[in-house]
């Protein structure tokens, strides 16, 4: 039995670690290939913000799940102390005795091997299999495979390909700007986002696709209208475009459900349903909203709050929270309705006003239908009106029927 054995900080896991283990497996077709992450990778301290092992693993478990007979270890992660190759080659060659161990690594590392801890043990229980992490040092890396091979006796295998570019840090640095899902496979992607490991936000491009297909067609008109708006609105007034954008491509992403849906999803998340929004169960879509935005997308608390609080709106909201609400309200498909207008047009002169006019708006049209009021709303309403007098200034007048 042959197994090819690739360690590492996978930190994430990328496409540049698959790549490698794929030319590796072409090559040398090993029975088993592991890929195992670093507890404490002696030679390079993992950075500050790297993720707790578990997710490392698991991260690992979901790249390892892209290549045929390839899966995680954990032996390092189990391991107390720097995680040493040479301790690792031991136990794996314990645990398969009479397996051909095959190590794969970059030529970089070639090239150090010899300062790693007790590299006679890692050469005498291994063979190397060594891939470019980049050209024009082929002569240098003959030289010292040559060398290895005199002084320990040691088996390298120097693989053929083109090097791999993609590097962790890179990608570490892409994800907190929106970037970076190219260099990543779908699941660890999906993985780091849920997450949100490195500080990691999603790409919208990739968001809209996912909560898209949580949505009744016939909504995503919508929900396109109300990200355009609450870029818009962001841009107005000074909050961050795309942190609107998201908030808006999420906000809708449980009305699709029923009745008996939400209050499935409340008990997922144990969200606790007051008894308006058992009466009237449209309006919990915004609280099990924004627990599966949290949940499946990882939002963070501003943004999952904006969800939380886009149909009653509150008393004294974020600026996020606010555009969000209107966003929802003013967006350019909206069927048009008493006020609509004058909303729209407020909206970008006078904040306070258009929160307290849609607000006013609402608590209209629930009457109008007999529905019963949130308190919500109602406060909303106060809390904006009373902002507004504080100030000197007038609502809108009410320019509907
Ligand atoms: O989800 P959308 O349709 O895009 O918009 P939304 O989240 O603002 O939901 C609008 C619905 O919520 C609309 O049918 C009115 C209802 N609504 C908003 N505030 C209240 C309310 N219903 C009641 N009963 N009480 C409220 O205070
Ligand atoms: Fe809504
Ligand atoms: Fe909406």
């Amino acid at each position: 039995m042959r197994i090819l054995i690739y360690g590492g900080s996978f930190n994430p896991p990328h496409l540049g670690h698959i790549r490698s283990v794929q030319t590796a497996a072409a090559a040398l077709a090993p029975d088993r290939t592991l890929l195992i992450p670093a507890n404490f990778p002696p030679h390079k301290p993992l950075p500050e913000g790297t993720p707790v092992p578990l997710h490392r693993f698991a991260m690992t478990k979901l790249a390892a799940g892209e290549i045929p007979g390839c899966e995680a270890s954990e032996i390092e992660l189990c391991r107390e102390g720097p995680s040493y190759t040479a301790d690792t080659l031991r136990q794996l060659h314990e645990m398969y005795p009479g397996a051909e161990l095959v190590f794969l690594m970059g030529t970089d590392m070639l090239l150090t091997v010899e300062g790693w801890y007790a590299p006679e043990v890692i050469m005498a229980l291994a063979r190397l299999a060594v891939f470019a992490r980049e050209t024009g040092r082929e002569g240098e890396i003959e030289t010292q495979a040559a060398r290895l091979r005199e002084r320990y006796g040691a088996s390298v295998t120097v693989l053929a390909g083109q090097p791999v570019t993609v590097s962790s840090t890179e990608v570490r640095s892409l994800l907190p700007r929106r970037q970076g899902r190219e260099y990543l496979t779908e699941d660890v992607y999906g993985y780091i986002i849920r997450h949100r490991l490195y500080g990691a936000k999603p790409e919208l491009a990739w968001l809209r696709e996912r909560a898209y297909v949580c949505l009744k067609p016939t909504r995503v008109e919508h929900v396109r209208g109300t990200e355009a708006m609450a870029r818009a609105l962001a841009e107005r007034w000074g909050a961050d475009p795309e942190d609107a954008a998201e908030a808006a491509i999420l906000h809708d992403c449980t009305k699709k459900a029923d009745r008996d849906g939400q209050l499935r999803i409340c008990e997922k998340y144990d969200i606790i349903p007051d008894k308006w929004e058992l009466e009237n169960e449209e309006l919990l879509h915004a609280k099990t909203g924004a627990a599966f935005a949290a949940a499946e997308f990882g939002a963070p608390g501003p943004i999952a709050d904006a969800i939380r609080w886009h149909t009653t709106g509150r008393p004294d909201m974020t600026l996020l929270e606010q555009i969000v609400f209107l966003a929802d309200a003013i967006e350019e498909h909206r069927k048009p309705y008493p006020a609509l207008e004058a909303i729209r047009k407020a909206a970008f002169s006078d904040l306070d006003a258009a929160v307290e006019l849609c607000a006013r708006r609402t608590v209209e049209y629930v009457r109008s239908r007999g529905l019963p009021l949130h308190p919500d709303t109602a406060r909303t309403r106060e809390f904006y009106l009373k902002k507004l007098e504080d100030r000197g200034a007038a609502p809108i007048p009410w320019d509907g029927p």
